[in-house]
């Protein structure tokens, strides 16, 4: 009975964190500390039924060190969504990073999968199509969604795995209501933000990272009274896992570790 008992343990701690390391490191880091917390609760139970109270105080802290070290490891690796409005501080987040300047195809290309890895379309309106009708923010093509210069229309980039950074530049933001979603791959939303305004004829970057390299998908709506147009999609991975990350790791096995060892050695188990 015991050994079907730690078989069941061993088999509901392993499922979550082998279908989780697909998600390095969030979910893994997450659910590796959920499962020291389960072991150690077991044992709490098992020193429980024979009523000891100096047992049932050393694994009352070993379940403080293993919750201690769920909720380190759960802040370390929390997905955070950081903006930047620098264009060199986002590449130096996300090194080697994919840039899209639409300058390789015609003016009046319609976008949808011309670059491998992403996918342009619409969110409801407007069709997202190049455009050399207005100064550009590199070389001769920008992005506008089509009919051109009336206002609002819409843009969804879709990418074909998560990517932990992405970043544009957008041209004329004038009004309140150009809204920048990001979502993962599970149609979550990650964040919203709003495009800077007023910045009639400007261009301006704007750029996201997020720690758990989820974004899978952007959708960016424009104010039915705004035109806006967008250049320079950059994309690419958040290295990972984060020294913090790694450090709340190391720490949640070994004090686990630890004080499960001096459990196990004053009172080891035996029936
Ligand atoms: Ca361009
Ligand atoms: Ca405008």
């Amino acid at each position: 009975m015991k050994k079907r008992k730690e078989v069941i343990l061993a088999i509901t701690t392993m499922v979550p964190l082998i279908r989780s390391a697909f998600h390095w490191p969030s979910n893994f880091l997450h659910n590796f500390c959920k499962g020291l917390l389960l072991m150690s609760t077991t044992t709490f139970r098992r020193l429980a039924i024979r009523n000891s109270t100096r047992r049932l105080a050393a694994s009352l802290a070993m379940i403080a060190t293993a919750t201690v070290a769920f909720l380190c490891c759960t802040t370390a690796v929390q997905a955070a969504i950081t903006t930047y409005s620098n264009e060199p501080a986002w590449q130096s987040a996300v090194p080697g990073s994919t840039l899209i300047h639409f300058d390789d195809l015609a003016p009046a290309t319609n976008l949808s999968n011309q670059y491998p890895g992403v996918t342009f379309s619409p969110v409801s309106t407007g069709i997202p199509r190049t455009s050399n009708d207005v100064s550009a923010h590199s070389a001769s093509n920008l992005v506008i969604t089509y009919p051109a210069f009336n206002g609002g229309g819409d843009v969804r980039i879709a990418f074909d795995s998560p990517q932990g950074g992405v970043a544009f530049w957008h041209l004329d933001s004038e009004f309140a209501g150009n809204k920048v979603t990001l979502y993962d791959a599970v149609d979550q939303v990650l964040g919203t933000f709003d495009l800077q305004f007023p910045h009639p004829f400007e261009w301006v970057f704007l750029g996201f990272t997020s720690s758990a390299n989820d974004i899978s998908k952007v959708d960016i709506e424009i104010n039915p009274a705004d035109f806006v147009g967008l250049d320079d999609l950059q994309f690419g991975m958040v290295p990972e896992p984060s020294g913090f990350a790694l450090a709340g790791l190391a720490a949640a096995i070994g004090l686990w570790g630890g004080a499960n060892r001096i459990l196990r050695q004053r009172w080891p188990a035996t029936g």
